[in-house]
């Protein structure tokens, strides 16, 4: 299923009128306080989020599943429905391939069909955390860590297949995400199964082209609940560290232990250049992987607030980092979901944009906390929606996103198309 301009711009039309005063309001605001509006706008019309492969069926949790029909079958469908959020929302331009859950067999057919969406391809993710029907080693006791060098080499091998996969796309970019680790004390050699992922990513690392980069993700448990190989972000550090300058961290806001402050560490790695891209969702507990600012919005426009001023010292575009959403959806529709996550996300990175930067920076010299929280929670509190619907409707996409998709009974459509016992796969 396709949307066309003509239908969005249709739709539009009802709310422009409303839109209109809504976004004089806001913009007089903005002038008045001298903040560079067309600027503003100009850096969220670019900016884009990539979307999983897969994340676009119902998600679920090991007790069950309630999927909602019409989910994608196979990877065409998939770019398809990609395709309709990027025609609502303009920012979801990029696809990040999870394989082998998703195979480009025909990579110069996938790469038309990505043209003719106006997609491009983000980072491509290897998977040695299940086992595969045609595979000749388990990974039950781990992959790139196992004390088996036939399954360590298995994995390496996969991880360059996929990097092959990422060079026939026109992508530059793997990333990774072990689920090695003890599930049990003394179920392996802590300091033995580190070295043995290291040596095995140095494999891949020394395999993949001169322009790739590698994206180490960290995760402090689950499925190993004792001890994860690559638990934190200090593991993931050392390592990208001793592999090489093209080889960075990768921060998935999921997985962190309650109350780990996430934006110093975003704050450290991108100092240090070792951040290299991000994985969005939200979560009260551990990786509960929910609708991003559905919990904690006021942290994600903190970690947004360290992005903007660190890649800015830099003089960094926002997209030199990889941007992707990773999440579940267990009740709401999927497709949904994802447009309510890129909105948060760039309401997100507009309130961060609006920081008066300077009048921090003296609140920060003349150490006035008090000052320094107002300037903060000013623009955390200022009502940006305006501005991303202006931002979308400048690029040819809806004012109203979900409303669009709503209206023209999207999801029916999709299960009358596909059927409503359809499976997608991924999480
Ligand atoms: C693991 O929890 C993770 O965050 C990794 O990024 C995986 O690639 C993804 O979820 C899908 O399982
Ligand atoms: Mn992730």
């Amino acid at each position: 299923m396709k949307l066309s301009k003509q239908q969005i711009a249709y739709l539009n039309e009802k709310q422009l009128k409303s839109h209109q005063s809504r976004w004089n309001i806001l913009k007089d605001q903005l002038e008045e306080k001298d903040v560079d509006v067309n600027g503003m706008l100009k850096q969220v019309r670019a900016f884009q989020i990539a979307i999983p492969s897969w994340a676009l069926g119902t998600g679920g949790t090991r007790f069950g599943r309630f999927p909602a029909g019409g989910a994608p079958r196979d990877l065409e469908e998939k770019m398809y429905d990609i395709g309709l959020l990027h025609a609502l929302n303009r920012s979801s331009g990029a696809i990040s391939l999870h394989i082998p859950w998703d195979i480009p067999e025909n990579a110069g057919h996938i790469k038309t069909l990505a043209k003719e969406l106006g997609l491009r391809f983000d980072a491509v993710n290897s998977n040695t955390f299940q086992d595969q029907p045609d595979q000749k080693y388990s990974y039950r006791y781990g992959s790139l860590c196992h004390t088996n060098k036939a399954v360590r080499d298995q994995a390496i091998a996969h991880n360059l297949a996929v990097v092959k996969y990422g060079v026939e796309l026109g992508t530059n970019v793997l990333s990774v995400w072990l689920s090695d680790g003890a599930i049990f004390p003394g179920q392996h050699n802590i300091r033995k199964a580190l070295q043995r992922t290291m040596d095995s990513l140095q494999e891949i690392y020394k395999g993949m082209p001169d322009n790739f980069e590698m994206l180490v993700e960290y995760k402090p448990f689950e499925p190993a609940f004792y001890a994860t190989v690559i638990p934190d972000w200090g593991t993931s550090f050392l390592l990208v560290n001793k592999l090489g300058e093209r080889a960075k961290t990768l921060v998935d806001l999921g997985h962190h232990l309650p109350n780990t402050n996430i934006e110093q560490i975003v704050s450290t790695l991108l100092a240090e250049r070792k951040l290299g891209g991000f994985h969005f969702n939200d979560s009260k507990y551990a990786d509960d992987d929910l609708t991003t600012g559905s919990i904690k919005p006021y942290q994600l426009f903190l970690i947004f607030h360290e992005l903007v001023e660190g890649l800015k010292s830099q003089n960094h575009p926002m997209q030199y980092l990889s941007w992707m959403i990773d999440a579940s959806h267990n009740i709401k529709d999927p497709l949904e979901d994802l447009l309510q996550s890129v909105e948060a996300i760039k309401l997100a990175f507009a309130q961060a944009l609006l920081v008066d930067e300077n009048k921090l920076m003296e609140s920060q010299e003349q150490n006035d906390p008090v000052s320094a929280q107002e300037i903060l929670q000013d623009a955390f509190r200022t009502d940006l929606r305006p501005l991303i619907a202006e931002a979308r409707l400048q690029e040819g996409g809806a004012l109203d996103p979900i409303g669009v998709y709503r209206t023209l009974n999207v999801r029916k459509e999709l299960i009358r198309q596909r059927g409503d016992k359809t499976v997608a796969t991924g999480l």
